[in-house]
């Protein structure tokens, strides 16, 4: 029996010295001192010793127990700090390496576009106020004077979510709302998202945005619309900016007009941009219907008022010179970046 220790214990140490990598370590431990290991199977077969060297063949093996023990330990330990050398040699951290990009985001043409026509009116003393985009068909065309039979409600160019309810097409109805409040004189501006049932081309889309401004006071006239929306034209497109007004029709405005302004790319020589006229068409306006202002609760023989509507799409492609619509709807981050 003697004999047999001596062995386990010459094998269990030549085992661990050999071993070179922690798993390994691991398996010489398991095969010596675990549940099945040859020094415990030597404890259990104690019986074969005479009752009198019992206890001193008990202590030996505790004490080949406990070399075997040391051994392992200490290996491990050395083991641990040449693999903890290894990873420190191999993963060296080059700190002059680029650190990694973080991709930000980038503001949409549309969102300059907006927030440029915003700090214009807001200059002015114009407040911007928001709305619903689902909205009551009683808002969005009846109290603007479009009636039930009117082309304008043609079921082909409005999203209905029920015969009271539709998607709006324009952003008016926040202004018809804030006049029935009946907070007069009102200047504001009213930005958002509307919907018209159209097909996606170069120019049309479902669903775009609009700012529509509206000014109700008394001794309002044509001159203060004129007046107010050269202003704006020299503010966006340059202080050269020429404006022009050609009559026009709206339900909701008596006498309406579309505006134009003098080409920025040529100054109104004739351009490609502005095919050769040397005008650009960019919003609609006009005096506020008398029938508008009555639906509203406001007495058109005391208040007079002007309102206008630009597609902000329409803003975002001209001033920066982008050709199709469906560009700003696409998101490709590497596109609106160069804005
Ligand atoms: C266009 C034309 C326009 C208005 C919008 C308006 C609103 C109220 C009363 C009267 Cl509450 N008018 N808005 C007036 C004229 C033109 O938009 O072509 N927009 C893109």
């Amino acid at each position: 029996m003697k004999d047999k220790l001596q062995s386990i214990k010459e094998d269990a140490l030549s085992q661990i010295k050999d071993a070179e990598m922690l798993d390994r370590l691991n398996e010489v431990r398991v095969s010596f001192l675990g549940k099945k290991g040859e020094l415990t199977a030597l404890l259990k077969s104690m019986k074969e010793v005479p009752p009198e060297e019992r206890p001193a063949f008990g202590q030996l093996v505790n004490e080949t127990r406990q070399q075997i023990e040391t051994a392992l330990d200490e290996t491990k330990k050395k083991l641990e700090q040449t693999a903890m050398e290894r990873r420190l040699a191999e993963e060296v951290i080059d700190v002059t390496l680029p650190a990694k990009r973080n991709h930000v985001g980038h503001r949409h043409p549309n969102t300059i576009a907006r927030e440029e026509v915003e700090r214009i009116f807001v200059g002015m003393g114009y407040e911007v106020v928001e709305g619903p985009e689902i909205e009551y068909d009683l808002y969005n065309f009846e109290k603007l004077n479009i009636p039930a039979d009117h082309p304008a409600k043609d079921e082909q160019d409005t999203f209905y979510i029920n015969k009271d309810i539709v998607l709006r097409t324009q952003t008016s109805p926040v202004q018809a709302r804030v006049m029935e409040q009946g907070k007069l004189p009102i200047r504001m501006i009213s930005p958002g998202r509307v919907f018209r049932s159209d097909e996606v081309d170069a120019t049309h889309s479902p669903s775009f945005h609009q700012i529509e401004g509206l000014v109700v006071d008394k001794n309002i006239t044509f001159a203060d619309l004129k007046g107010t929306l050269a202003d704006f034209a020299k503010e966006l497109f340059g202080e050269e900016t020429k404006t022009k007004f050609r009559p026009h029709h709206f339900p909701f405005t008596e006498p309406s007009a579309e505006m134009d302004v003098s080409c920025f790319k040529c100054g109104g020589k004739g351009c490609r941009f502005c095919k050769g006229s040397g005008w650009i068409e960019i919003l609609g306006c006009g005096m506020v219907h008398p029938h508008v202002f009555e639906m509203c609760g406001i007495d058109p023989d005391v208040y007079t008022g002007f309102a206008f509507g630009v597609g902000l799409e329409r803003i975002a492609l001209l001033k920066y010179e982008i050709d199709d619509m469906r560009l700003l709807y696409e998101n490709d981050v590497r596109f609106l970046k160069q804005f």
